[in-house]
């Protein structure tokens, strides 16, 4: 059993993870509109791993016997000045997450709420990843700067990354 507060915080976050996989499928459509298949790859797995975080929270909402509520998402931007642009707002984007999963942390201690604090801490380390890997691929697409040639290799390289679920996660069947 969840208290209201934790209910609403939870059912909240997953609606902030949902507007992250609609973020990064918004990104992922510009750049194959602009022709970089590789980048859009990297955003289309990023918007599949954000939506199995939006999942990962609802049914521990729902396993606890609460209402799984979904609240109303946002349009995200559409289109950016650049690869380096949006690979920015990628890494401003976790940031703000991070400070939101923190945030939520906050209330389940403040709710004394043991078995929703030990829950969160998965999404506490996917953040700690979440900011290695943005900055990481923020730096390679600044690297390679306005260089054609260079551009091209990073959307390779990007294009490789393949999607993982997450250890336990189960997306069909329930
Ligand atoms: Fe859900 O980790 Fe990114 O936002």
């Amino acid at each position: 059993m969840l208290s209201e507060r934790m209910n609403e915080a939870l059912n909240y976050q997953a609606n902030r993870e949902l507007y992250s996989s609609y973020l990064y499928l918004s990104m992922s459509y510009y750049f194959e509109s602009i022709g970089f298949r590789g980048f859009a790859s990297w955003m289309r797995v990023q918007a599949g791993e954000e939506l199995v975080h939006t999942m990962k929270l609802l049914d521990y909402v729902a396993a606890s016997g609460e209402k799984a509520k979904m609240l109303a998402v946002e349009a995200p931007q559409h289109s950016w000045e650049s690869p380096q642009q949006a690979f920015a707002h990628v890494w401003e984007h976790e940031r703000a997450v991070t400070r939101m999963i923190h945030d939520l942390v906050a209330v389940a201690e403040s709710e004394s709420d043991a078995m929703t604090r030990k829950f969160l801490q998965w999404y506490v380390d996917e953040q700690v990843e979440e900011e290695e890997s943005s900055d990481g691929v923020l730096k390679r697409v600044q690297a390679a700067g306005s260089d054609p040639k260079a551009l091209r290799a990073a959307d390779e390289e990007l294009g490789k990354r393949g999607f993982k679920f997450p250890r336990g996660f189960q997306m069909f069947p329930l």
